[in-house]
């Protein structure tokens, strides 16, 4: 080879690695991603083209234009040159979810067989918009389209995800989370195209959705007069009332916001366990009958809802039914997990009805209440889903099982031909900490991103028919040691983005080296939200890595500089 042939390849070479890292960072990776060459660019007077029905995802890309780059655009049905266009095919033969987003130097086309194909279209979309260099001004970050507007690379895309349950989960019961902050965390979800929210709404530590038909559950159960200090058992109590709850108004409120971004919410009612809460506003509700308090400790408590007093399915049943009708969701959660079994031991009603009944042991009076729980759920059209214990003592018939103390539940769930959704405490529990030297309060456990980055969702051991029932996973939010939303950030970032990838991109596409470089731009839209994260996640070993995240401490530092204690949520 000549000498300037070998100059030329070598600059071939160059240009082609400098363009490849010039293309935008998409999370989770889409299944096909073509970039073609030119842009088309995003002014003031770009319009979108859609229709109404797709108004849930125009009114999203518009919110966020407005919020984190200060202008929106204009929609309109009529089509036009220059445009945005959202379009719906009905295919019936479709993947679910899925879509196709074409950038040309004329237009930005997103299709789909369904109008929440369009969303993830539209998601996709926002990730090719430009993070940076940013300019500051009063309203926060603005490329204002006035200023050249904004350029996104031509590329056409199609996509559609693995698995069709994508879930997060958050415990509002150990500590109370207001509805504006739980939209957040909807909108985060959104933003990496999850669908399913898991809203743990009851716990020994707190009762949080009103109930009209028992004002206590609110007035008393929702309360607490104080949590203790450090880990369980704790080195002190704050003696600081804590607590709080949504109205049945509220609730229907974050739901619709919900289902505007193509996520459904699950309620999840717990029962038989961790209910102090409901046992404190009513005490008849437990085997002794009390008193009993809402705790200021967590931990596996020993007073459950007594399984041999029908009164207290009664009680639970009408909780059902003010509950159901909020919750479009055809999954309502029942909990099922961590409940001992003493009281119902030494009570005379527990003990009577198993005799009755024919039960061998108190596993088996487990199984009889979730049972006579589905039964109820099952009669109004819905289905259940439990935590794994709810396997034990025979599974109740139509249940889809939660795996949460590994992936043994979901094994053996599958392979009883039952559905099943992954959230196994060790590669999905996001209160554990990130970090080995984690100074701040968790549960303990270790779980870095890059355990999470390489979990799969499907359990060896099961064949093909059996991983079909397998529906997806979900990682899990437990708040003992959560007690403002800028904690809960702090655990949900960046492990969130590599979820997403997890539970959407093709298995083969999972790269662990690719996404620690795309984070370094992820990182970057945190900080657009302002949403707290964990930083230190990166291999030190990672040259290339590290300069990235030298480019992004820097910057951060002038983030820093301009709003003061960026970290602070609100
Ligand atoms: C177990 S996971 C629980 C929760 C705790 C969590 C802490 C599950 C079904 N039950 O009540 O908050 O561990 O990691």
């Amino acid at each position: 080879m000549s000498k300037y042939l070998r100059l030329f390849a070598l600059l071939v070479l160059v240009t082609a690695g400098v363009f490849a890292q010039e293309h935008p960072a998409i999370i989770p990776m889409p299944l096909n991603t073509k970039w073609g060459n030119g842009s088309f660019v995003i002014t003031a007077n770009t319009v979108i083209v859609a229709d109404t029905a797709d108004r849930p995802s125009v009114d999203f890309f518009n919110s966020y234009l407005q919020r984190f780059y200060g202008f929106h655009l204009r929609v309109q049905s009529a089509s036009s040159a220059r445009a945005i266009h959202f379009s719906t095919i009905s295919a019936s033969d479709g993947e679910p979810g899925e879509y196709s987003l074409h950038v040309s130097d004329d237009n930005i086309t997103i299709t789909a067989g369904s109008h929440e194909g369009n969303f993830y279209g539209m998601q996709t979309l926002i990730q090719l918009l430009p993070v940076a260099p940013f300019t500051a001004s009063t309203n926060g970050l603005v490329i204002h389209p006035d200023a050249g507007g904004m350029t996104i690379p031509a590329v056409t895309i199609y996509d559609f995800p693995r698995f069709k349950y994508r879930g997060l989960h958050l415990d509002v019961g150990r500590h109370f989370f207001p509805v504006d902050f739980v939209k957040r965390y909807i909108d985060y979800m959104a933003l990496h195209k999850l669908n399913y929210f898991h809203w743990h709404l009851t716990e020994d530590q707190g009762w949080r959705v009103e109930i009209k038909k028992y004002p206590r559950l609110t007035e008393i159960g929702a309360w607490r007069s104080g949590t203790i200090i450090g880990h369980h058992p704790g080195t002190g109590d704050d003696s600081t009332r804590h607590g709080g709850y949504y109205t049945q108004d509220q609730i229907r409120e974050v739901v619709q916001y919900a289902a505007d971004r193509y996520i459904t919410i699950i309620p999840e009612i717990e029962m038989p366990g961790h209910a102090i809460a409901a046992l404190a506003s009513y005490p008849s509700l437990g085997c002794t009958g009390g008193p009993y308090s809402v705790p200021h400790n967590f931990g596996v408590h020993k007073e459950v809802f007594c399984a041999g007093n029908d009164s207290v399915f009664s009680f639970l049943q009408d909780v059902l039914d003010e509950v159901m009708p909020l919750f479009p969701s055809k999954y309502i959660h029942i909990g099922g997990d961590e409940c001992p079994k003493d009281s119902w031991k030494a009570c005379p009603k527990c003990q009577a009805r198993m005799k009755t009944l024919g039960l061998r042991n108190e596993e088996e009076l487990q199984s009889y209440f979730i049972a006579r729980i589905e039964k109820y759920i099952n009669s109004k059209g819905k289905q259940i889903i439990g935590w794994d214990e709810i396997l034990e003592g025979g599974v109740a018939p139509n249940a889809t099982i939660m795996s949460w103390r590994g992936e043994k539940g979901g094994v053996e769930a599958a392979k009883q031909h039952h559905n099943v959704i992954m959230t196994p405490g060790e590669y999905v529990y996001f209160d554990h900490s990130q970090t080995r030297n984690d100074d701040s309060l968790t549960i303990g456990g270790y779980l870095p991103l890059d355990k999470v980055y390489k979990y799969e969702p499907i359990p060896a051991g099961l064949n093909d028919e059996e991983a079909k029932y397998i529906l997806g996973a979900q990682a899990n939010l437990w708040s003992e040691y959560m007690s403002n939303p800028a904690k809960v950030e702090y655990m949900l970032f960046p492990r969130l983005s590599a979820l997403s990838e997890v539970l959407w991109s093709p298995k083969g596409a999972r790269d662990w080296k690719g996404f620690q470089h795309r984070m370094a731009t992820q990182y970057k839209r945190y900080a657009l939200w302002h949403a707290n994260s964990y930083q230190i996640w990166f291999q030190p070993a990672d040259a290339a890595v590290q300069q990235k995240l030298g480019q992004w401490q820097d910057y951060k530092f002038g983030l820093m500089m301009h709003w003061g204690t960026y970290s602070q949520w609100g």
